[in-house]
C-alpha cells in the first residue's frame, strides 16, 4: 500500500493524478510543505513524499517515474528510444515551465520577505509565453506529447497549465490552454482534485 504525503494544492496532485490513472490503491495524508510530519520523512521540508513499504522516496518526479516503471504504464520502457525523447519533453518542461512558476513562488511567498524581489515576475512570465510556443511545437497536432500514450510529462505539463492559471500567468498559446483543459477532465485527474 502507498501513503501520499502532501496537500492537493501542490506538486503532489501529480502523484495522486499518476496513481489514479493507474487505478492502484494509496492512502493520502495532506500534511503541509514544512509541517513537522514533512520533516520528519524530508529533511527538506518539501512535498510531495511517497512511503511505499519501509522505503521513502521525494521529488515528483523521481516518484512518478518510480511508479511508471513498476507498473508499466505512464511511460516507455526504461533503455527505449521512445524513454529518451519522453524523458527530453520532462526535461524541457522541468526546466522551462516548472521552474518559471517555481521562481514566481518563491518571489511571491515562499522567500523570507526581505529576500523577494517582485518584479522578477514580468521577466518570468515573459518567458512563460516563450516556452508556450515551444510546447506547442513539440505537441503539434499529437493528441499526448509521445502520440498516442499519455505518459509523465502530460502530467507534468497539465499540472503546469493549472499552476499557471492560479499563479495569473497568461495562457497565450490556444493549443496549450486546449491540451491541459482536455488532460484536466480526465476521470483520474478529477478524482484526484476530489482528495
Ligand atoms: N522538485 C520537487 C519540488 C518539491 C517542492 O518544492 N514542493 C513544494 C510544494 S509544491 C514545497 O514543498 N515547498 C516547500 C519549500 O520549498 O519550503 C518536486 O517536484 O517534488
Amino acid at each position: 500500500m502507498y501513503t501520499v504525503i502532501g496537500p492537493v494544492k501542490s506538486r503532489t496532485l501529480r502523484v495522486l493524478w499518476m496513481l489514479e490513472e493507474l487505478g492502484v490503491d494509496y492512502d493520502h495524508q495532506p500534511a503541509s510543505p514544512r509541517s513537522p510530519e514533512v520533516r520528519a520523512l524530508n529533511p527538506l521540508g518539501k512535498v510531495p513524499v511517497l512511503l511505499d513499504d519501509d522505503h521513502t522516496f521525494t521529488d515528483s518526479t523521481a516518484i512518478m517515474t518510480y511508479l511508471a516503471d513498476k507498473h508499466g504504464e505512464l511511460t516507455f520502457p526504461a533503455g527505449s528510444q521512445e524513454r529518451a525523447v519522453q524523458d527530453g519533453h520532462t526535461g524541457f518542461l522541468l526546466d522551462e515551465f516548472d521552474a518559471c512558476l517555481w521562481t514566481a513562488a518563491r518571489h511571491s511567498f515562499v522567500l523570507p520577505e526581505e529576500r523577494r524581489v517582485p518584479a522578477v515576475k514580468d521577466s518570468l512570465k515573459w518567458e512563460f509565453e516563450r516556452s508556450q510556443k515551444q510546447f506547442a511545437e513539440r505537441l503539434g497536432s499529437r493528441k499526448f506529447l509521445m502520440g498516442e500514450t499519455m505518459t509523465i510529462p502530460d502530467i507534468i505539463a497539465a499540472h503546469c497549465g493549472g499552476w499557471a492559471v492560479s499563479a495569473n500567468f497568461p495562457i497565450s498559446e490556444p493549443i496549450f490552454r486546449d491540451y491541459f483543459t482536455r488532460l484536466r477532465s480526465r476521470p483520474a485527474f478529477l478524482r484526484a482534485m476530489e482528495r
